[in-house]
């Protein structure tokens, strides 16, 4: 399964670091939504759901994120232990994530908030994916 990692430059100096990230440039898509999440609880798991048509690039800003991506098929664990990476997430792929304590994960959404765009189900998920493969 293929996976899209970013690496973002950061503007560093003597006082630190800075990343900027701009639509197109450095993050693909038109940004319509940021969101993040905080004061995340040890050994809980988020997601555990597929989006029909959002892209979103994941960035742990603090901490580190376990990111567990399922396309219908294959299977892969995406570690983001860096505030410099973005992990690209398109459509159709199942997402589970997993923190440290207190880590912080930033998103960068290409739609607003829609939960009509949410597949909550994994079985309806799967027969989602192998009804768009049979479409192509
Ligand atoms: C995703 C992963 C990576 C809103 O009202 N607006 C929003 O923009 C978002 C993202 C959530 N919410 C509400 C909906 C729920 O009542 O916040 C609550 C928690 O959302 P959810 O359970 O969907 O959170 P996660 O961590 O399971 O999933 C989130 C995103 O929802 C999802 O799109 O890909 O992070």
């Amino acid at each position: 399964m293929q996976t899209i990692k970013y690496v973002f430059q950061p503007h560093g100096d003597e006082r630190g670091q800075l990343i900027a990230l701009e639509e197109f440039k450095d993050i693909p898509f038109h940004i319509k939504r940021v969101y993040y999440m905080y004061d995340t609880a040890d050994g809980f798991i988020r997601g555990k759901h597929a989006h029909r048509h959002l892209e979103q690039i994941l960035v742990c800003i603090h901490g580190s994120c376990k990111i567990k991506l399922d396309n219908g098929s294959e299977q892969k664990i995406v570690p983001l232990e860096k505030p410099y990476e973005g992990l690209y997430v398109g459509s159709l792929v199942w997402r589970e994530m997993e923190f440290s304590p207190g880590a912080v994960l930033l998103v960068f959404a290409s739609e607003l908030y829609d939960e009509a765009d949410y597949i909550r189900d994994y079985d309806e998920f799967l027969q989602i994916v192998s009804e768009r493969k049979n479409e192509d």
